[in-house]
Formats: C-alpha cells, structure tokens, sequence
C-alpha cells in the first residue's frame, strides 16, 4: 500500500516536472544540452569512462534554482548524448564538508578501480580535500559512493588561505610510481596551481613547490593539467608524457577558462611554460564566452580527450526562480593541439551528429554586401549548423594595427549593423521575423603590416527585447590566414544557447539568449553579409536537432 502510494506521487511529480517542461512555459529548456530535471547546477565534476560507461558528476543544489546546498549529483550515458540521472553521489553531511561537496575530479587508479577526490567545506568555511570510493564496483552504474574514514586527506596549511583551497584535478602518476594531484588557491596573492603527492592515494604530502603560479590573476578555480599529443590526431591518458606530448595548465578565474602551455618534467615536476597567463597579447581561453570550470577526462576506449564547461544563466535569480533551473553543461568537446602547436581546437564530439535530423544545404551561393539570405527549411531554435565562407576580395580589408586593441571591445563598438568592408558576415540565429531579435556570429577581415587579421565576434545586443538579460558582446582574434583557407562557422543553437566554434575549433564563442519572439518554430535561421565586398558562401549545411533523451532513474 505504503510502496503503491509513493509510485502513485512520483508519477505525479514526474508527470507535473513534464508539464513544466514543455517548450510554451519553458522557452529556455535545452533539447540536447545536458541539464538536471530542475534546480541549480554549476562546475561539471569527475566527468570519466568506467567499464563503458560514460559518467558525469556536477554541482548541483537539490533544494531549489539557486546555488547552495552544493552536492554531487550524478548521471550516466553510453554515448554521452542520452543521460539517466542516477541519485545524488554525495551529499553534504559529514563535519569535513557540512558546508559543501564542492568540486572535484576521479582518477582511474592502477588496479583500475575510480575514486573521487573532491574538496569539502567546514562549518567555518576552512576548505579541505576528501576521497569517496564506490560502494559497490559490481555496480555498472556506481550508484552509490563512500566517503573515505581518513578523510579529510589534505588540509590547508603553511600560509594557504584556507577559504581558497579547493577543487582537485583528475591525479596523474610519474614514472616513480608516485600520485600527484593539484589544487586550486591563492598563495601570497597569486593563483597558484599547489601539488601534493602520495604514494597510496590516502597519504599526501604538499610538494614544496607549486605546479605554477602566476602574478597576473586572481586565485585559480578548477585547475586541470594534462597532455596534449603533438601532430596528433588523437588524446592522451593523463598519466602518460614523453617527447610527443606537450601540456596544458587550464585555470578558472575572473569569469573564464584561461590555459597555457608547456613542457613537463616528471622527475622533478617541473612546468616549463612558453607564457604565463594574462601575459600581454596572450589570451588563450576555452571559450571566450560563458564558459568556465571546465573539467577533461581521457576516453580510453575512443583515444580522445573531452571537455565539459558549465554555462551559466544571464537572465537573473527572479527568472531561475520562475523557471525553476539554472546552468546547462556545454556540449561535451574533444581537445586537440592545433597543427601549430601553440595553441589547443575543440570540437563538438562526433556523437552529437547522432541527433541531426533534416539537412538543408546551400552551395557556391553569393552573399553580396549587405544582404541577408534566410536559411528556409530548418527548425531554427534547435539545429547545428556549419558554414564556409570565400573571400576573394582581401586587397579591400580594413587596416588596423592589432597591437593593444581589444577585440571584444571592438566587437561591441562595430557589431553586427555596422558597414565595414570584408564583414561584419555570418550567421544570425534565434532570430524573429524581420529581425527585431537577433544572436549574431559574425567575423571581419582586417589587414596590419605584414599579414590579414580575423575578427570573431558574438553579438547578443539585439538577441531579446526583453530588458534584463545581460546582452554583453563576445570577441577574439583568431589565427587563421584568409589567404590559405576559407573562413569556417559551426554553430549549435538550442533554445537558450548558441555554442560557436570558428576557424575549425581554433576559437569558441558560447552565449546564453532569451529571445521573447524568436522562440521555437518562431525562430529563424539567416546568413549576412553587412560588408561592403561581396563574399560567397561555398558551403553551408543546417540539420534540425533531434531531442537528447535524459530521464531519471526510478532508483
Ligand atoms: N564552484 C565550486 C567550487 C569552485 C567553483 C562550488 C567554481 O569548488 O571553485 O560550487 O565555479
């Protein structure tokens, strides 16, 4: 009786949590972007493969749309595109992290088992690092973690803040056998990537040296540290290093995920980067949008490397509260070193194609200047679509001297409706008839003394006529020479969200939208051209976007 009462509710509340769902009083709610059933979610934690199993913990606040009451939630997926959501993994309980399960990494150990090592937070705000393991590793799910007994493991000490002591990356072994594990703070001022090590994983001791520290930023937030295969087309375990590979240090501050690279010595865990963060004209981040607390992982079983982001709401608490949710993660990214080596793509993984329904396809189309050319056919508030641009006319680029010139601010200074010569041209998305509203990716050609200049901007100015949401502009430079290769756009838009990645992943964009009229079969889709100097497109290809299934377990 008591059992058939408590199904008869959950249907109820799985039955209202639909209701809630449909798109008419959820505009914003993603069709394939990974989201909980409701409340907050922030950092993507612990992201791994186990026995074929794809699993995905995250910051999640059980109780309502608004950070707090921090657990790790959890859910898994064969192909990283269809979810179950699977009960919380831990939940603040304990004395070591009563005020929080704040985020954290697994590492596959040797005997191939996974732990979680993840920071909690004490009454009195002291941050220190704990270990969970599964309960039951016959569990192809690992449904349920235990909290170590000797926790806490590392605990702040010799002049680390203790309120700034947190988030362990995924621990790699050296060739001496011996774990190591960095930890984001602020030491003495700076953010510092701080290193422990251990022998057994429950015993570590804090290596005199930091793993990197850096005069020009804020305290780091999830660091992550890893190696990058050079000249190949394929990921490495976070374990391994030798000559082919190179580093990435990434760091989470001042509202971004900013990395660097470098070369690494085990031996005496040395990182030797090429430059520092915040470096003068040196800026590489993930995603110069809204993107941040990243988290890698190492698909074995594919030889690749995968990044999650969280992308965070901008439309303010009144609204999270209305809606009832708050956060997506971007869609999970595969991570190369570009050919250069200097610099990192990402790209969608290949299974989101899975979800491409209907294709429309243009080619060896001329946009000319100023003109708008409706991409008909596509449902435009759910689609992936990528476009190639040729540009034959580079003698009339603009000049600039790029030096000192920032190019986000250039980017809200010359949006989408200014005339320039070789652009502003690409992509208008979410966009309403006659185009009141408008998410605009667009690029302009520039040339300085010795070479042609790559704007990418995203501009969110006109994406909602609603007053509120935050509107600010995106924009980078990207390295690519107009000369040698066509200007190419990818852009996954869905509903709330627009993820761009240009020049073939050498710069991502994401930007969260709440259009008030360009919302589901309202949307439309278009490629402009607001130059002066006419363009072709040589290819542009929309698919609509099929719904990713994530349901909740009936555990
Ligand atoms: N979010 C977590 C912290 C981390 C921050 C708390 C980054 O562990 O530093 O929810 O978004």
């Amino acid at each position: 009786m008591v059992i058939s009462v408590i199904r008869v509710v959950a249907l109820c509340v799985a039955l209202a949590s639909l209701r809630a769902e449909s798109s008419i009083e959820q505009p914003y709610r993603t069709a394939y972007h990974f989201q909980p059933p409701q409340n907050w979610m922030n950092d993507p934690n612990g992201p791994m493969l186990y026995k074929g199993v794809y699993h995905l913990f995250y910051q999640h606040n059980p109780y309502g749309p608004l950070w707090g009451n921090i657990t790790w939630a959890h859910s898994v997926s064969y192909d990283l595109v269809n979810w179950l959501h699977l009960p919380h993994a831990l939940f603040p309980t304990d004395p070591f992290d009563i005020k929080g399960c704040f985020s954290g990494s697994t590492t596959i150990l040797s005997d191939g088992k996974p732990a979680i090592l993840y920071t909690g937070v004490y009454s009195n705000d002291s941050q220190v690092q704990n270990l969970a393991l599964p309960k039951n590793l016959s569990d192809p799910f690992l449904t349920e973690w235990v909290k170590s007994p000797l926790n806490p493991l590392m605990i702040p000490n010799n002049g680390i803040d203790p309120k700034n002591f947190r988030d362990p990356s995924t621990a790699w072994q050296g060739p001496d056998g011996m774990w190591r594990v960095i930890l984001g703070g602020n030491l003495n001022g700076q953010g510092t990537a701080i290193l422990y090590q251990s022998k057994d994983f429950f015993t570590w001791t804090r290596s005199t040296n930091p793993l990197h520290s850096s005069v020009k930023t804020n305290m780091f937030e999830c660091p992550d540290f890893y190696p990058v295969s050079i000249n190949g087309n394929y990921g490495v375990d976070t374990s391994s290093q030798d000559k082919f590979t190179k580093h990435v240090l990434k760091a989470s501050f001042d509202g971004n995920d900013y990395y660097i690279l470098g070369s690494y010595t085990p031996q005496n865990d040395n990182f030797s980067a090429e430059n520092d963060f915040l470096d003068s004209g040196f800026d590489f981040r993930y995603d110069y949008g809204k993107f941040y607390a990243s988290k890698t992982f190492f698909d074995s079983s594919k030889k690749r490397r995968i990044s999650w982001g969280w992308i965070a709401e901008m439309d303010g608490d009144a609204n999270a509260v209305k809606k009832g949710w708050s956060g997506l993660q971007s869609i999970p990214r595969s991570i190369l070193l570009h050919k250069t080596g200097k610099q990192l793509i990402q790209w969608p993984i290949k299974e989101i194609e899975t979800l491409r329904a209907r294709n429309v396809s243009i080619q060896e189309k001329q946009l000319k200047g100023g003109s708008v050319l409706e991409v008909l056919g596509v449902t435009a508030s759910q689609a992936d679509v990528e476009v190639s641009f040729d540009l034959t006319n580079l003698k009339e680029a603009e000049f600039i001297v790029p030096d000192g010139v920032n190019p986000r601010a250039l980017c809200s200074q010359q949006t989408a409706s200014f005339r320039g010569m070789i652009g502003p041209f690409g992509l208008l998305v979410l966009a309403s008839q006659g185009l009141t509203e408008q998410t605009a990716i667009f690029f302009r050609i520039f040339k300085s003394h010795e070479k042609y200049i790559v704007l990418m901007c995203s501009d969110q100015s006109r994406s909602t006529f609603r007053d509120g949401p935050d509107k600010t502009t995106y924009g980078t430079f990207i390295d690519i020479d107009p000369r040698q290769e066509k200007i190419t756009l990818r852009t996954l838009i869905d509903h709330s969200v627009v993820e761009s990645f240009g020049g073939n992943g050498r710069a991502c964009i994401t930007a969260r939208v709440y259009p008030a009229l360009a919302i589901d079969n309202q949307a439309h889709l278009y490629a402009f051209n607001n130059g002066t100097v006419d363009l072709t497109i040589s290819r542009l290809d929309a698919w609509n976007m099929k719904k990713a299934r994530l349901v909740s377990a009936n555990i």
